[in-house]
């Protein structure tokens, strides 16, 4: 997978993707990440600027088509260049009026030969660039950034993780998160009493079948209480099924007896 970022922060892309699993995927060629700096294609006399005020009046500056378009004319040649179709590349700009990027959305993604990410400054893009591009938008989330390169790096981890390779053996096991539906279930690792808690006693008994229980047990436990919206696709059988109900009955006693105030779920406060 071959990821071309075009920022105005190339080193914040470059060095956020040169560690740890992202760096090691891409010395083992899996994955290339590539910061374009949209700076470098303003056109001469205007000596490096790729802004400038909002046609209409208000706060804030907002990026020129030129520059953009022009970067991302290079992009799609420098694809062409390496045998590949520029032409056919995505290209998705990260801005909080998109699409949420979601797992799903990762996983279609994941088998595109080439990507490119488009990060915003200030207040936005000229829309005609957006236009003449034909960009895809795509928002992490409901909550406000400075710019569109934090975004890009949570895309690129993401989708990474899901190429084949990647992950080494140990790991790749670890793409089942959200496996049916459900939340992961709680870790532990030495030393079995730490400041005085203790590993569940099921962890220590070696008893396979009874630990898978215990862990899908506690899956179901957290969807329910952490993400109630989650756990209407959970994938359970008939014995879950019951487990959950009782779950149900034990969470609505709770919270009965609490009257403590629901802070889930709240959008107030948002303006993309
Ligand atoms: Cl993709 N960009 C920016 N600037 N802010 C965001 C976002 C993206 N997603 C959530 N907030």
């Amino acid at each position: 997978m071959n990821f071309h970022v075009m920022t105005l922060f190339p080193d914040m892309i470059m060095s956020a993707a040169s560690g740890s699993i992202l760096g090691r995927a891409q010395k083992s060629g899996l994955i290339n990440v590539n910061a374009v700096n949209i700076r470098d294609y303003t056109d001469e006399r205007r000596r490096g600027r790729c802004d400038d005020y909002p046609y209409g009046g208000g706060a804030g500056m907002v990026m020129q088509a030129q520059p953009i378009c022009d970067c991302c004319d290079a992009v799609r040649r420098m694809i062409d260049e390496e045998g590949r179709s520029g032409s056919s590349a995505r290209v998705i700009y990260m801005t909080p009026q998109g699409r949420t990027f979601t797992q799903a959305m990762a996983a279609e993604l994941s088998r595109e030969e080439d990507l490119i990410l488009l990060c915003g400054h200030y207040e936005g893009i000229d829309e005609r660039a957006l236009e003449l591009i034909g960009t895809e938008n795509v928002s992490i989330g409901d909550y406000v950034l400075t710019g569109g390169e934090l975004p890009a790096l949570v895309m690129i981890d993401c989708i990474s993780r899901l190429i084949p390779g990647v992950l080494g053996g140990d790991e790749s096991a670890l793409i089942e998160t959200f496996h049916d539906n459900l939340l992961e279930y709680p870790q532990y690792t030495r030393p079995e009493v730490y400041k005085g808690l203790h590993v569940p006693e099921i962890l220590l008994s070696g008893h396979h079948e009874n630990v898978e229980k215990w862990r899908r047990e506690r899956s179901i436990e957290r969807t329910l209480r952490y993400r109630p919206d989650l756990i209407g696709s959970a994938v359970l059988n008939k014995k879950e099924m019951r487990f959950l109900e009782e779950l149900k009955r034990q969470l609505q006693e709770e919270t009965d007896a609490s009257g403590e105030a629901d802070i889930s779920g709240s959008k107030e406060g948002f303006k993309a």
